[in-house]
Formats: C-alpha cells, sequence, structure tokens
C-alpha cells in the first residue's frame, strides 16, 4: 500500500488510504490480516498483509469468483458491508452481510490470500456487521448490530439458539453496530460503533465474565470519537482491536478526511486508520488518533509503493482493479489486443447498472491520472465515479474529446474539442482547490487531454464536492478508470500517480 509523505519520527495515518471501510483485523504469529468492506465493487472485501499494522499490503480479495456478484437491481453503496476475520482452529473465518443478495454468509479459506470457500449462508442470523467469537467449549457466537447474539453452527449454518440483545450502549444513541467481541484476560470484552457513520460516530466498550454477558460499560465511554473536533480525521468509529507486535495494543477503525469549507465534503470514502491503545483498570483507553502517528516501538516492514503504471501486459489485473457488481474479469480482457485492456460496451452509460467501467480507488487527496486511450472503433475514456448519478468523464470519440458530468438529475455536456484522429491520452487531475470562500470546494476535478509534447490540456475544472459522499449519499468514495460507452474501446496504459500535495 503506497506510504503517504509524513514528518521524520512518524508513520502515515490512513494506514489503508481511499474507500477502506469497516476495517477488521486478525493476529496469526508475527502476521497480521486485514479485510474491509467493498459495496457493489468486486473483486469483494479486500485482503491485506501486515507484519507492522502500518504498512499493508494487498493479497487478495474475498469475493474472487465469477459467480459472486451481485444482481444489477442491487443499488450502490448496497451489497457487501462489514466483514469480520478471525482465524480459528488453523483456518481463516470471515463472515460478512451481502446488503440486498443473500444476507449472512461466512467464507472460510487455509490461506488468506485465497483461495476461499463457497459462501456459507447463515440463514437464522439477522442484520448486518456480524461478529465471531469462539468460547472455551468450541460454541461460536455470533453478534450482530443492535446488539444481539446467538450460538451458531458454522458447519450448517444454523442457528443452536435464540438471538438475544445483548448491550446497545449509550441509551438512545443512533445505530449500535459493528460489534466485536474479545476474550482478554478473565474479560469478555464487546466493542461497539454508536452514532452513525458520520460526525457522530464513536466507539464504545463493555465487559462481561462470559461471551453472552451480562455487560458492564466503560466507565469512561465513549472510548473515541472526534465528534464536535476540529481535528482532521472525522467520523471515527467501527473499530477493531488487535495486540501489536510488542505486547501492546492498537485499534484499527474507520474514518474520513473532510475537506473544504463548512460542512466538509469526503472523497475518499472512509478509510482504515490506526490507534494506539493502553489499558488502565482493566479498560482499554485509546492514544492520539492522528495523521502523524509517532513510529511505534516495534520494528517497521515498509512495502513497495505502488508502481504509477499499469500497462496491461499481463493476463490478469492487480487485485486492486475494480468494477461494478461483476468482477473486470467478466468485463474487460487483456489478450483480445494484447498488452491493452479491452472493453466492449454494455450499458449505454456510467448511469447505467451494467455500466463497463474498471477502475482503481483514489487513494490520494490529489493525484493525476492519465491512460493512453483508443476509442477509434467506440465511444469511452476515463472516468472518476463515486455512483451512477455522480461521476465526471472525459470521453474520446470519432476524433471529439468531450467532458461530460453526471450530478443527481442533470447531466451536461460541459466542454467539447476536436482532436486527430487516432489514440489519445485523456487525463484528470485532482488538485487542490484555492480558497475562496467559508463554502469552497474540497478539491478541484480537472479533465482533459495530453498534447504530443505531454502537456495537459485542461477542458474543464468541475468543483470536487459534488462527487463526495456528502453531496451522492451512501457509504463509498471515488473509484477513477476507464470505461466504454459504445462499441469497443482499448486501453494501452493507465498511469495514477499521488501528488505531492497529497
Ligand atoms: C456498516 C456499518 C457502518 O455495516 O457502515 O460505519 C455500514 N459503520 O457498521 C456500511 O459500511
Amino acid at each position: 500500500m503506497s506510504a503517504q509523505h509524513h514528518p521524520p519520527g512518524t508513520v502515515a495515518n490512513p494506514v489503508i488510504p481511499g474507500l477502506h471501510p469497516d476495517p477488521s483485523v486478525c493476529r496469526v504469529g508475527e502476521d497480521y490480516y486485514l479485510a474491509c468492506s467493498s459495496f457493489e465493487y468486486f473483486p469483494g472485501i479486500p485482503v491485506f498483509h501486515s507484519r507492522d499494522l502500518v504498512h499493508w499490503t494487498q493479497i487478495g480479495n474475498v469475493l474472487d469468483r465469477p459467480e459472486l456478484h451481485l444482481p444489477l437491481e442491487v443499488p450502490s453503496s448496497a451489497g457487501i458491508y462489514a466483514p469480520t476475520l478471525r482465524h480459528h482452529d488453523g483456518r481463516f473465518h470471515l463472515v460478512v452481510t451481502s446488503v440486498g443478495a443473500g444476507g449472512n454468509v461466512l467464507f472460510t479459506a487455509t490461506d488468506p490470500a485465497g483461495p476461499w470457500s463457497d459462501p456459507l449462508p447463515l440463514p437464522d442470523v439477522p442484520g448486518i456487521d456480524p461478529d465471531l467469537a469462539w468460547d472455551e467449549d468450541g460454541t461460536c457466537w455470533v453478534t450482530v448490530a443492535g446488539v444481539s447474539q446467538q450460538p451458531v453452527d458454522l458447519a450448517t449454518g444454523r442457528s443452536l439458539g435464540p438471538s438475544r440483545p445483548l448491550w446497545s450502549g449509550t441509551v438512545d444513541a443512533q445505530a449500535p453496530e459493528a460489534p466485536h467481541l474479545y476474550r482478554i484476560g478473565v474479560w469478555w470484552y464487546l466493542l461497539i460503533a454508536e452514532g452513525g457513520t458520520e460526525r457522530g460516530h464513536s466507539v464504545a466498550i463493555a465487559r462481561g465474565r462470559t461471551p453472552s454477558g451480562p455487560f458492564e460499560p466503560c466507565p469512561h465511554n465513549p472510548l473515541l470519537t472526534h465528534r464536535g473536533t476540529h481535528r482532521p480525521i472525522q467520523n471515527t468509529g467501527h473499530a477493531d482491536l488487535v495486540q501489536a507486535p510488542d505486547g501492546s495494543w492498537c485499534l484499527v477503525l474507520l474514518g474520513v478526511r473532510p475537506g473544504g469549507g463548512t460542512p466538509g465534503w469526503h472523497v475518499l470514502g472512509r478509510e482504515t486508520f490506526l490507534a494506539p491503545v493502553t489499558w488502565a483498570d482493566g479498560w482499554p483507553v485509546v492514544g492520539g488518533l492522528t495523521p502523524e502517528l509517532p513510529v511505534p516501538a516495534w520494528p517497521l516492514h515498509p512495502v513497495p509503493e505502488a508502481p504509477v503504471r499499469e500497462d496491461f501486459d499481463g493476463a490478469a489485473l492487480h487485485p486492486r482493479w475494480l468494477s461494478v457488481r461483476r468482477r473486470p474479469a467478466e468485463l474487460v480482457t487483456t489478450g483480445e489486443r494484447p498488452g491493452w485492456l479491452t472493453l466492449h460496451a454494455a450499458g449505454a452509460s456510467l448511469d447505467a447498472p451494467d455500466a463497463v467501467f474498471v477502475g482503481r480507488r483514489q487513494q490520494h487527496p490529489f493525484c493525476e491520472v492519465r491512460a493512453l486511450v483508443d476509442a477509434t472503433a467506440g465511444r469511452g475514456g476515463l472516468a472518476v465515479r463515486l455512483d451512477e448519478r455522480h461521476h465526471y468523464e472525459v470521453e474520446a470519440v470519432d476524433g471529439e474529446v468531450k467532458v461530460f458530468a453526471r450530478i443527481g438529475p442533470l447531466r451536461p455536456e460541459v466542454a467539447a474539442v476536436r482532436v486527430p484522429a487516432g489514440p489519445v491520452v485523456l487525463g484528470i487531475d485532482v488538485a487542490p482547490h484555492p480558497p475562496e470562500d467559508s463554502r469552497t470546494a474540497p478539491d478541484l476535478v480537472v479533465l482533459g487531454l495530453e498534447q504530443p509534447d505531454g502537456a495537459f490540456t485542461p477542458l474543464a475544472s468541475l468543483d470536487g464536492r459534488y462527487l463526495s459522499t456528502e453531496v451522492a449519499g451512501g457509504f463509498t468514495g471515488r473509484v477513477i478508470g476507464a470505461y466504454a460507452a459504445a462499441g469497443t474501446v482499448h486501453v494501452d496504459w493507465f498511469d495514477y500517480r499521488p501528488r505531492k500535495d497529497s
């Protein structure tokens, strides 16, 4: 995972930037594994590995088979929510909710890079955010948002007893969810999120003598919240607890980085952050959750930065590549025109649920994207996508390059310019917005094309707030990629370069 710029003596937070929410982490010896939600994007549920909790490498995706896709009627921001990843009896177990298409399901694997098993439905487990915890007898307790719990037979997926309410955090709190249950020392700890996944988000904890309680709330709840603060990381919640390499403890959790003036817009989705934890009187105490964390006390294991260029020379795309409701492998090839990504249009535009769009998460506040696009047999180009109703694109067609914006019900053509026939380098720069007033946008999305001498010609500079979660609604962030709207479109290479001011 690409490290971000950070001062000496610190490490960058988020530890996994850009649209990686609802992190769940488990430790196996010296190795850590982490999984996130993926909503309408496939392959689904990215899985990461780390040796230090700071540097993470994506090693695969749990939902990586052609038969695991979403029906077209499942809307964006529904789909795959909030996995829990645990290692038990030599196997990785991942339980997750498919919202709108199947409910709670379990996957297992011996290698978290895959292959993962077929999904085992848990038909008796209602709700979202399932958690797995095993007691001393080997009984598996599945706990869900609300918060309630039941014992489940993981061989059959059937419940072994009724669902019982456990502890719902603060009285009247919005959305008690994201439960995780742990045995630490003599106590069972029940960690939850409450307040909703927006600015009121928080983390609370309770403890009991058995996995089913009764639970006594921590006297200093919330354990963590940034609500009502001016801190740069907001919406902090949905945490998972893990023991660090030196025996101390950490939380992984989601947060956002709103930009612009009031009320603030976040465009990268919810991201995975790390926060140090100490213990006092048998309760965890969360340390500073800041964009630069002090270098931890344990050895670091940096990982290489992701390469800028994807030149589509291999048969398979890196697991970071995504498409909507189906895997890229169902939609595009690198073999039809060797060394090029070939996209055949299906849905008429990015507005359609079956759009042919293949992209990667925007993972830095500011970045530059370029791609060599041959649309001589079709119509397509580069797009920044929030969902079907919120996207900007620069499109090549028959000697012309056009810019379109889709913002809710509006779909203007913003710019058009004639170009010589043949392949063209299209570009998108996500750049800082000059501060103008208290409602300044979080960023500018500049769409254009590159001239043969390498100079970038902007065709349109669009306000980034319309591709933010606060405007679009839902749970995701931006994905930038290539699409085909008609006929066949080929892409020779695709560059994603973080800007130094990110
Ligand atoms: C997820 C819930 C949440 O199920 O958002 O922030 C929902 N937390 O726990 C979708 O990611």
